[in-house]
């Protein structure tokens, strides 16, 4: 993967001027001093292509990546003074905005990658699982940043979807998929945040059965 070879090519290259240049934990006083895009004050190692942000105990917090030779970074690495990043945001087309956001374990495994359908920060969420196989998706259609509906898969299937129809931040429609059919959902109808209704549905999608869930 791209970005997976781009990462370990800036990293070798800052491993490698760590065991040369004396940082790696240590204060590294001869370092600049510079104001970060987020407004705090960081120790710069800038190798022209790549910069690395240190703070003042000589800790990685993040390493800017500039692939393309635009003078924008286009990958923005985030260790928060560990030796691997626990996020990694992408500009893919190189406008200057990002559009593609991964995050991993402390042992550098993929958890979630996150893109924008709208170019406006994350609103959809592919959540890795345990086999490195996609395991569920989250989406925010509405861009209020917040997630109104998920898919759950298996083997690229979905097999059940959750709805947060009414927008309240809680799901209310529980729906169930098999080979690509509906069998049955559950609905929160008193906005509770329980399932009160279960509808079955037969093969050819007709209501098969409508049961009041006790509580
Ligand atoms: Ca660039
Ligand atoms: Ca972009
Ligand atoms: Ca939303
Ligand atoms: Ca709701």
């Amino acid at each position: 993967m791209k970005i997976t070879r781009a990462l370990a090519a800036v990293l070798a290259t800052l491993l490698a001027c760590s065991a040369c240049g004396g940082l790696g934990g240590q204060p590294p006083g001869s370092l600049p001093e510079v104001r970060g895009a987020d407004g705090r004050d960081y120790l710069l190692l800038d190798k022209g292509a790549y910069k690395a942000f240190y703070d003042s105990w000589g800790r990685l917090e993040y390493i800017e990546y500039d692939s393309n030779g635009d003078g924008r970074p286009d990958h923005v690495a985030h260790h928060q003074g560990n030796k691997l990043p626990g996020l990694i945001e992408v500009d893919e087309d190189f406008d200057g905005r990002m559009d593609r956001w991964e995050s991993y374990d402390a042992q550098g495994r993929l958890l979630k990658v996150a893109a924008s359908r709208r170019g406006a920060g994350p609103d959809i969420w592919n959540v890795l699982g345990p086999d490195g196989q996609p395991a569920r998706r989250e989406y925010d259609d509405d861009g209020d940043g917040r997630v109104e509906r998920s898919e759950l898969l298996n083997a690229g299937r979905v097999v059940r979807l959750e709805v947060d129809a009414d927008r309240d931040g809680r799901v209310d429609r529980w729906q169930d998929w098999r080979d690509g059919r509906l069998v049955g959902e559950e609905l929160d109808t008193d906005g509770d945040g329980q399932a009160d209704r279960r509808l079955n549905y037969a093969q050819g999608g007709a209501l098969a059965g409508l049961q009041k869930l006790a509580r």
